[in-house]
């Protein structure tokens, strides 16, 4: 038997794990209490990490679709077979024909992270889409103009914070997210047993709610209202005090005027918050020794997403937080962090829409398109028209707004392929279909999760097994052989030293770089013999702030503590100013929309939100036994009000309809849910014909993307509408 220590890889909380396996057997998963972050705690989820190694529909094999069925081929074969395929369509139809989409897992991946992209830059196309336009591109929006990168992301300083005002997230169900922090109930109730104050604004009395000390509905899409209108309460109540931060801000005085449009007394009956509450609750924040607000997937996947993403940060701003200990702080990680790499203090913040979707001609961020514009991208006849679709990670059937619409549009493509580990609903439709190796089989490291994270954290977990097929970095590399013409056998080794030494050129061109004036070969002469990610991951912790090195990080397999946050501006800033701009005018001109939004009040309709559940992760661990035992997980939430009007009852079905689809649910009554607002979970609908998932499949559910609709998108971002969307229910 041995002991292999990791990192879960699942979700943004970076748990510490202990797995104990006898050859190539799991025989536990326990929460690692020497984990210098997570000190043993884990979800449910972690058992998944088993049940995933033993699923025997989890894909080790390529599938190529022969006749019409997807069977299983060699490596070779399955290279060979998009060799053939590819480069023809790209040769005749030009580089935008082939869409790329990389989904979650990816973020969570050093091979993606690194590889995906390169990837994508081989294959020269705009037509890159992510999950990021269907989750927090709004505030990698609002972040990056407001302080110069798109990670630039103020974290709740939850552990020494008095006051936490949250909206639209429950950590305690999704572990957090752009707030990286393990265990978020004791971190929560440490913050009253120390004598602070927790409040959480939700349409739904989620179990982040009932461990606060003070929860409001809302009515869905309405948080840049209120937000606005704390603001508002702050400025005529004198309340707005940035303190030491003034020297660091440009554009205060036009936020204090924007912001006087917003009186509580106005936005009351849109939010479905009173006035008065609203007044108190700014008063509150304001008196807080030290307070945070933080908004996470209900504030960004919503009309006003990123006006509502500024307003967290303007709030904490107003209020004097950002920066300070106990407020909202600025992660310094230890690798990959683009404000702290580099010369500090200034740089060439963010620019957008260097070029447009072809169809809705929506703006390009930060190198994708929205995913929204996808199904008609691939519909829509012309010049550029997608012809293929490569998948990365990701099932957009499932995870992206008018699922039906996308699904037929795929359903249409003349190639798709896709790197996964299941048949799905996206990757059934796939010509090829080449399989991920499975978490336990990769070194890990979270590039991404630890520039969002509350403690400065570095962990490096080794592969547990080791694994025949090709890594997911290679099987990467191998496709940018391909599309950059080099056919199906390009020299990896070759491919691999171009990424180490690219990156490497443009670390020491920087004159604020910790290496510049270093020479190139010296310092990828240290990095021998390791290649791939690691070799990545090794060069980018040397470039970082704190000198690490990856045999020291390869020492301390229960990771390393860099400390808590401290106070960073302005060096962390990456605007061309050198400030903090509280009023960037994409923004600024956007507030007027929101303006039209005060007069709303819902007309007495129905509108649908979604919810994670605890042991679920988007639309892929469905297939765990252990994850969907039990009661049925995907149903209609509804409040009871609301079922006896329209005649529904507790475990009856009812028909959802709206302007984009219509699904059929069984509902679930519940007093825990605002009046006027319903909701789904999303992920679920795994009965499709030709999904390889039995347990999954078992365990059906609906989707519930089929009813949101990509018309509908946040103009700043371009990211999708999910939440508070119209539909009308009746009894099935
Ligand atoms: N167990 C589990 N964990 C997960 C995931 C999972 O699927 N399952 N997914 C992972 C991913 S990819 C992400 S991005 C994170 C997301 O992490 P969170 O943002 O914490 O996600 P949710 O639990 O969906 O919380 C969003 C909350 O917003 C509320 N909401 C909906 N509309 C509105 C609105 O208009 N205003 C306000 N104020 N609230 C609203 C919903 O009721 C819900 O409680 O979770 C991650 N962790
Ligand atoms: N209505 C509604 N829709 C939503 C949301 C919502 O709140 N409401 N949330 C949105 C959010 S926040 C997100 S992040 C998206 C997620 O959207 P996606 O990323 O498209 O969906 P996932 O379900 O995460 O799909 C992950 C895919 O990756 C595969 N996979 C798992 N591990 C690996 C791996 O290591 N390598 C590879 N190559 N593949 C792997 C899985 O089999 C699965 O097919 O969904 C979004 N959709
Ligand atoms: S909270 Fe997230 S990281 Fe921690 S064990 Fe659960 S899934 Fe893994
Ligand atoms: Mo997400």
């Amino acid at each position: 038997m041995a002991v292999h220590y990791r990192t879960c890889p699942f979700c943004e909380a970076t748990c510490g794990l202990e797995i104990e396996i006898e050859g190539r057997e799991v025989l536990s998963v326990r929460g690692d209490k020497q984990d210098v972050f997570s000190q043993g705690f884990i979800c449910p989820k972690a058992h998944g990490l088993k049940q995933l190694h033993e699923d025997p529909d989890r894909l080790t094999t390529p599938l190529v679709r022969r006749e019409g069925e997807l069977v299983e081929a060699t490596w070779d074969e399955a290279f060979e077979e998009i060799d053939r395929r590819l480069p023809p369509l790209l040769a005749e139809h030009g580089r935008n024909s082939v869409a790329v989409y990389l989904g979650n897992p990816v973020a969570h991946n050093m091979s993606g992270l690194v590889y995906g992209p390169v990837f994508a830059r081989a294959l020269g196309s705009r037509n890159v889409y992510t999950a990021s336009t269907v989750d927090q591109m709004p505030k990698q929006v609002s972040a990056g103009l407001m302080f110069g990168t798109m990670l630039s992301v103020p974290i709740p300083d939850v552990d020494r914070t008095d006051h936490l005002l949250i909206l639209g997230a429950n950590p305690l169900v999704s572990n957090g997210s752009l707030l990286t922090a393990p265990d978020m109930r004791g971190r929560l109730r440490r913050i009253r047993e120390r004598g602070g104050k927790v409040v959480v604004i939700d349409p739904r009395r989620t179990r982040t709610a009932e461990e606060a000390d003070e929860h409001h509905f809302i009515r869905p899409g309405t948080d840049a209202l209120l937000l606005a209108a704390l603001a508002c309460t702050l400025v005529e109540e004198g309340l707005a005090d940035p303190g030491a931060l003034s020297e660091h801000l440009d554009g205060l005085d036009e936020v204090l005027e924007l912001v006087r449009g917003f009186p509580p007394e106005q936005a009351a009956e849109a939010c479905g918050i009173p006035a008065e509450e609203i007044r108190r609750m700014a008063r509150e924040l304001a008196a807080a020794p030290r307070a945070a607000v933080y908004g996470r997937i209900g504030t960004c996947t919503q009309e006003f997403g990123t006006l509502a993403s500024w307003l967290v940060d303007v709030l904490n701003v107003l209020t004097g937080n950002l920066d300070r200990e106990g407020g909202a702080t600025f992660p310094r990680a230890a690798a990959a962090q683009r404000n702290s790499t580099g010369t500090g203090g200034s740089g060439k913040g963010v620019r957008f829409g260097r070029w447009q979707s072809r169809v809705r001609g929506l703006p390009e961020l930060y190198g994708e398109l929205p995913v929204s514009c996808l199904a008609e991208e691939i519909e829509t006849p012309g010049d550029d028209q997608v012809r293929a679709l490569v998948t990365v990670g990701g099932n957009p059937v499932v995870s992206t707004p008018h699922a039906e619409r996308l699904e037929r549009a795929i359903e249409g493509l003349e190639f798709q392929l896709a790197i996964d580990i299941y048949v799905n609903e996206t990757t059934r439709h796939a010509d090829v279909i080449l399989p991920a190796p499975e978490p336990l089989e990769k070194p890990h490291y979270d590039l991404a999760f630890y520039q969002l994270s509350v403690r400065n954290i570095a962990n490096y977990s080794p592969a547990v097994f080791e694994s025949s097929a090709p890594a997911e970095w290679e099987i990467l590399l191998r496709l940018a052989g391909i599309v950059a013409g080099q056919g199906p056998n390009a020299d990896l080794a070759a491919l691999d030293d171009l990424v180490i030494t690219t990156l490497a050129q443009r670390e020491l061109a920087d004159p604020g770089s910790r290496l510049a004036g270093r020479g190139p070969d010296e310092l990828l002469e240290e990095l021998e013999p390791r290649h791939g990610p690691d070799r990545v991951l090794d060069f980018m912790l040397r470039a970082g702030p704190y000198d690490l090195t990856l045999d020291e990080l390869e020492q301390h397999p229960h990771g390393v503590d860099l400390g808590p946050h401290e106070p960073r501006l302005p060096e962390v800033l990456r605007t061309p100013s050198g400030k903090v701009e509280l009023a960037p005018e994409a923004i600024v001109a956007d507030v007027e929309r929101l303006r039209t939004a005060l007069g709303r009040n819902g007309n007495g309709g129905l509108v649908l939100i979604g919810r994670r559940q605890l042991r679920s992760n988007n639309s892929w661990m469905h297939n765990l036994p252990a994850l969907v035992k039990g009661k049925e997980q995907c149903t209609l939430h509804m409040h009871p009000d609301d079922a006896a009007r329209l005649g529904l009852d507790d475990g009856g079905r009812a028909v959802v309809s709206s302007a984009a689809g219509r699904i059929e649910a069984p509902v679930e009554l519940t007093d825990g849910i605002m009046p006027g607002v319903v909701s789904i979970p999303h992920g679920w609908g795994h009965d499709a014909p030709g999904v390889r998932m039995q347990v999954a499949s078992d365990h059906a559910g609906v989707n519930s993307n089929v009813l949101t609709d990509g018309s509908q998108v946040d103009p700043l971002s371009g990211n999708a509408v999910l939440n508070g969307i119209p539909v009308e229910i009746a009894p099935a």
